[in-house]
């Protein structure tokens, strides 16, 4: 399970309601009008394009939540759908990449990779790039938007139990996620990250330490547990600047090259073996751009490089500290 080369199962999931604003259904249909497909095979990896999943007509029946959780049985019925596929599609040896739709999805993609890692005695690690920790639930979110709880529902947070009821799927251990370039929590929820001692890597000390020693620190921990790492990667991590696309842009995000030095990174490592792409909302987009920008950071986590790989001389890597 690496992105060097391997099988990829390309999976869309036009979901939208887990968002306060409208469009993000279209998040599939634009990232495939940007090329991404054809920028995958041009890498070199062959893909198995499942299409864009579709809602049952019925959905499944989830007992009241304390507080708010809006459209939560649609959400549910796309979790349990999409745990099905990204367990299928890593049982298969394949590389699970998921088009969204809105950061709900999150809670079925990882759902589902979790349940096979649990299956298969691999440890599961979770990268979670995003301007928001989406540690919310029901009772603490101020919202009831279900794309600020999906991180909340994978390491078992209370209040969420009907979005699987009794269909399969895994969690993740709350000390194995790692949320990166967050800068906007609310006032409850950073009282729970507190009290499960999440990894929360805020812009303050990605602008003073830098992407490459905070990211380094996180991948050396995958390679030694010999795990795998699931990438969350919520289009609003990046400065709205240089994508504008998503509804709920944060100011202060990372800039380009650091959202590609990260992707390049996680390729070099060899440790990825599942990536959710979400949040896009062609809607907002100018122009394409965001989808655009998504594309390329995702050919730089798939291997597309500037130019060789960096080679630095011993010398110099001493005089640098690296
Ligand atoms: N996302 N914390 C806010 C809320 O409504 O819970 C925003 C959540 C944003 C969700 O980024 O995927
Ligand atoms: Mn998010
Ligand atoms: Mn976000
Ligand atoms: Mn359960």
């Amino acid at each position: 399970e690496d992105t060097h080369k391997q099988k990829l199962t390309v999976i869309g999931a036009p979901i939208e309601e887990g968002a306060g604003r409208l469009g993000a259904l279209m998040g599939p249909a634009a990232l495939r009008t940007a090329g991404l497909i054809h920028m995958l095979e041009d890498l070199g990896h062959p893909v198995e394009d499942r299409g864009d999943l579709r809602l049952p007509k019925t959905l499944p029946v989830v007992p009241p939540v304390q507080g708010l959780a809006h459209y939560i049985e649609k959400i549910a019925a796309w979790s349990r759908m999409l745990a099905v596929e990204t367990y299928d599609a890593m049982a298969n040896g394949t590389f699970p990449v998921i088009l969204g739709g809105d950061h709900s999805l999150s809670m079925g993609s990882i759902g589902g990779i979790a349940r096979y890692c649990e299956e298969h005695n691999r440890e599961l690690f979770v990268l979670w790039l995003d301007a928001h920790s989406d540690f919310n639930t029901p009772a603490t979110s101020p919202s009831g938007n279900m794309h600020g709880m999906s991180a909340a529902l994978l390491c078992r947070e209370p209040g969420l139990e009907g979005v699987f009821g009794d269909e399969p799927h895994g969690f993740v251990k709350p000390e194995n996620l790692h949320l990166f370039g967050i800068r906007s929590i609310d006032k409850t929820e950073r009282v729970l990250l507190r009290e499960r001692g999440i990894d929360v890597i805020d812009m303050r000390q990605i602008d003073e330490f830098g992407v490459v020693k905070l990211l380094r620190r996180i991948i050396e921990r995958v390679q030694k547990a010999n795990g795998i790492l699931h990438v969350s990667f919520d289009v609003d991590f990046v400065d709205p600047s240089f994508a504008p696309g998503v509804g709920t842009t944060v100011p202060g995000g990372a800039t380009y090259r650091e959202a590609h030095l990260v992707m390049e990174m996680l390729h070099d490592s060899g440790v990825v073996g599942s990536l959710d792409v979400v949040e896009l909302n062609p809607f907002l987009d100018e122009r394409g751009k965001s989808a655009l920008l998504l594309v390329d950071l995702v050919a730089s986590l798939f291997g597309r490089q500037i130019f060789d790989k960096p080679t630095l001389s011993e010398q110099s890597a001493a005089a640098l500290n690296v």
